[in-house]
């Protein structure tokens, strides 16, 4: 079958679950489930989205990828928490190269059937696309590495207003209060363009894309003077945490002895996508690289790691454990929505 016909067919046999794409404007009906959390505060968790067991096995897995680079890592032995014992993590907790994005084990996780659907119903749509993201690795009292600052942001282009982006992430270890992760700005997504509006004037905090917006000390204000709180979301393993890509948030680091494992899923419709996104998606796909949070792979990064300013060379190219996709994972990647070149 051509590539053609396959895109041809996959949007006929679109399946909506009759709800219509949510707006995330204050306007969507009330569902009773996660997205009535997600409509009002811009951010929402979906209980048990990987049973729990499942979840404990992903963060294991994790656990043997630091470990099987044997640098001296141990998972039980805190005082091998060091930078020089494990491959690069920055101070956000992101490991961004070693083909991490699409190790076998973080594809099982991004194609979840119960983290799949929880986008099908957000979007109405079975035709999605997801990131190849980040994996998030934070361990509690590290000082070999710079303390993770507060870095306040939005992760959409101030002058694109809407929604056009709900990410998430898996949590895969127990996260309470003082163990890190997330922290949100409750409704911050409904007051997005009057903050835009407001401040248009404040002078931007450098960003690598323009997909990206950093808080200043002005704009925090104004959040505040505007009643949103900060709020710290805590989770269970399994659990998928939600929110608006225009909702403010940043993560903090564990505080006691747990650590908090993360593994980021952000899906688009594959209709929100234009065809040279796709192909480059593709070529990401094949190059083993991650695509930022951004599914329409704005952006496509590199497996090049720095370690104390040259390459690291514990550098690899392709994932320990090669992915093998199911239909229902392949399909995230994008490549079967190429339409053929003539
Ligand atoms: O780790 C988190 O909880 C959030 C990460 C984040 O905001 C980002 O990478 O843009
Ligand atoms: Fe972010």
């Amino acid at each position: 079958m051509s590539t053609t016909a396959t895109f041809t067919q996959r949007q006929v046999n679109k399946t909506n679950h009759g709800s219509g794409r949510m707006r995330m404007d204050g306007t969507d009906q009330n569902l009773g489930d996660f997205r009535d959390d997600l409509t009002r505060d811009g951010f929402a968790v979906v209980k048990g989205a990987i049973a729990q067991e499942k979840a404990l096995t992903y963060a294991d897995a994790m656990y043997s990828w630091l470990e099987d680079f044997q640098l001296g890592f141990d998972r039980n032995d805190p005082a091998t928490v060091h930078k020089d014992k494990l491959p690069m993590i920055n101070e956000k907790g992101m490991c961004l190269h070693y083909g991490l994005s699409h190790e076998s084990f973080v594809w099982n996780v991004r194609s979840e059937p119960g983290v799949v659907d929880a986008f099908e119903k957000i979007y109405d749509d079975e035709d999605l696309i997801v990131s190849f993201d980040a994996v998030n690795f934070q361990f509690p009292n590290r000082t070999d590495i710079a303390s993770n600052k507060p870095w306040p942001h939005q992760d959409q282009d101030p002058v694109k207003h809407g929604f056009r982006c709900m990410q998430g992430l898996v949590n895969l270890l127990p996260n309470g209060p003082d163990d890190g992760g997330l922290i949100v700005c409750r409704g911050g997504h409904l007051l997005s363009e009057l903050f835009h509006h407001d401040m248009a004037d404040e002078e931007r905090i450098p960003a690598w894309t323009p997909e990206w917006y950093g808080f200043t000390e002005r704009g925090m204000k104004w959040l505040e003077d505007h009643g949103c709180k900060w709020e710290k979301v805590c989770a269970e393993p399994g659990d998928l945490l939600l929110w608006d890509s225009r909702t403010p948030h940043y993560n903090l680091s564990p505080k006691k002895s747990q650590p908090r494992f993360a593994i980021y899923t952000c899906f688009m419709p594959v209709a929100d996508a234009t065809q040279d996104d796709l192909l480059r998606k593709k070529e990401a796909f094949e190059r083993r690289v991650g695509t930022t949070h951004w599914p329409n792979a704005k952006h496509t990064g590199s497996n090049v790691a720095q370690r104390d300013g040259v390459d690291d060379p514990h550098n690899r190219d392709r994932p320990v454990n090669d992915p093998v996709l199911s239909e229902r994972a392949y399909k995230l990647t994008g490549i079967p929505y190429i339409m053929e070149q003539t």
